[in-house]
């Protein structure tokens, strides 16, 4: 009876997981005509100023990136458990010498997205920036929930490399 038991809480459990992994929302690439506010956003190594962001839920935000610092950094939208999984993603551009310390070769890059898309690192909730490199990224946040922005270049995130987002 008892093991039985267990079976269901077993299951029941695995079952609220994956509805959750479904329900998952980070809201959507935005246009530049919805635009409701700029923020302007500098990242050095390894943090973001501003390190936190308060968003109202539906707003469409045009994010001004610039890399301050001395290291290839990513301004990426996502939750915890999207971070996690686009890591090994990054580490195998490490491992490719598309993801250099302080450059990304770009070249090598296009070369190897031909072959394995994943290695051309386009994501629309993603700009991965060079030191002195700007980049623009347009965020619709309706339905998001639990995200964060983060640095998914190695040992970045593990570092602390987070920016909080408080939506309301
Ligand atoms: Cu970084």
């Amino acid at each position: 009876m008892k093991k039985i038991f267990l079976i269901i809480l077993t299951l029941t459990l695995m079952n609220s997981l994956s509805l959750a992994d479904k329900n998952m929302k980070i809201g959507s690439k935005g246009k530049m005509e919805d635009v409701t506010r700029t923020i302007q956003v500098k990242m050095y190594d390894n943090y973001y100023e501003p390190n936190s962001f308060n968003i109202k839920k539906g707003e469409t935000i045009k994010f001004e990136v610039i890399n301050a610092g001395e290291l290839v950094h990513e301004f990426n939208i996502a939750n915890a458990m999207m971070h996690i999984k686009h890591q090994p993603e990054m580490e195998k551009m490490v491992e490719n010498e598309i993801l250099l310390g302080d450059k990304i070769d770009k070249d090598k890059m296009q070369k190897m997205a031909a072959m394995d898309k994943s290695m051309g690192h386009s994501h629309s909730n993603s700009v991965l920036l060079a030191p002195k490199e700007k980049g623009i990224l347009i965020w619709k946040f309706e339905n998001a929930v639990n995200i964060e922005v983060a640095c998914n270049v190695p040992g970045h995130y593990q570092a602390g490399m987070i920016a909080a987002v408080n939506l309301d």
